[in-house]
């Protein structure tokens, strides 16, 4: 069992408040102001998008320097990169996708775009990489072969597993937006494509809790799926209210019960044993004051804090007592009383 956990946020976990719908209602930081204050509020890993990190404008001779002058940043304020995941979604030639975009120009710009990523990652210290396939889809689904979309997916990872001997894939899945239907919608489907690569031991899973609810599913049952299978190396914890956009809220700020059950399966299955950290995915609320735009992750980890105790000090026996009665009404009541804090 793990109950000292370290944390980690994106970059864009500090943003100005912008959504489809408004522009920014907060000043726009950069990226040294970002990680400061990624450090003060006392996380231990950052997460980049690859032009987080090095931004695209950047010719390909200075990338390697540009990444240098990131990692003395982090390493300045005491933080370490947790991955860095390629932007496959923004560049208007990945309009229709970017792996199994219908364009071949698409098609190598992804590519060059994950290696590139890699390089920037082994500048940053960081062996893992998030794939997030998030145009890898159709708007309709006569508009791509989907036998055809799977080979390109399967050679997109082996590509990039032979470009770099030592890094790691982390394939994080969401079943909807951008694109109206996605290819792998699930972890479970991910990771049957990983078994299919020149080498599975390197491809595996970031599990954000948001993107299972998305999926209809139980968050803490999809993390102990990927654990079961040696393949949980990331998670993003947040929470989502039901089924619509991708709400990046608070952890545990919809439904305490279910933010409970993903910390004690991280708990009691010692999670983080292999330098896996807690990622926190969340959003401010875009009517957050600039001064204490912070609060969603600090907030965020507190309560992953608080759970860990919970889940140290629930009486286990009890637990298996109600199980073994099959009295499962009384174990529902018991775990409620136990989140009240009257167990
Ligand atoms: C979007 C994803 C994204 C990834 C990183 O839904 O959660 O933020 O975590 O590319
Ligand atoms: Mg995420």
């Amino acid at each position: 069992m793990n109950t000292r956990f370290e944390f980690s946020a994106g970059v864009w976990n500090i943003n100005a408040g912008e959504d489809p719908f408004g522009p920014p209602v907060r000043p726009q930081l950069d990226l040294a102001t970002k990680l400061r204050m990624i450090s003060s509020i006392g996380f231990e890993y950052v997460q980049f998008h690859d032009d987080d990190a090095v931004p695209m404008s950047v010719p390909a001779a200075y990338v390697e320097t540009e990444a240098q002058t990131v990692s003395k940043m982090c390493s300045d304020l005491g933080l370490k990169v947790e991955f860095v995941a390629p932007r496959l979604w923004e560049d208007p030639l990945f309009a229709d996708g970017s792996i199994t975009s219908n364009d071949p120009k698409a098609r190598l710009a992804a590519l060059d775009r994950g290696k590139r990523t890699i390089d920037i990652a082994n500048v940053l210290g960081a062996e893992r990489i998030v794939l997030w396939p998030a145009r890898e889809g159709t708007y309709v689904r006569e508009a791509k072969d989907p036998i055809v979309a799977h080979d390109r997916l399967l050679g997109y990872l082996d590509n990039l597993l032979d470009y770099d001997r030592h890094v790691r894939l982390l394939g994080e899945m969401k079943p909807n937006e951008p694109m109206d239907l996605m290819y792998l919608p699930s972890t479970g489907h991910f990771l049957a494509l990983a078994a299919r690569t020149a080498d599975p031991t390197r491809v595996g899973a970031l599990i954000e809790a948001a993107h299972s609810i998305l999926l209809g599913l139980d968050p803490s049952d999809e993390m102990a799926f990927a654990l079961w299978h040696g393949k949980l190396w990331g998670v993003h914890l947040n929470d989502q209210n039901g089924l619509k956009f991708d709400e990046d809220k608070s952890f545990g700020s919809v439904n305490l019960r279910r933010a409970f059950n993903m910390v004690d399966v991280l708990v009691q299955n010692n999670y983080g044993a292999n330098g896996e950290v807690v990622g926190l995915d969340v959003k401010a609320m875009r009517t957050q004051p600039a001064e204490i735009a912070t609060k969603h992750l600090t907030n965020s980890r507190a309560l992953v804090e608080r759970l860990v105790e919970v889940s140290v000090r629930i009486d286990r026996e009890a637990w298996r007592g109600y199980i073994e009665a099959r009295d499962y009404e009384g174990l529902d009541a018991f775990i409620l009383h136990a989140l009240m804090g009257l167990g």
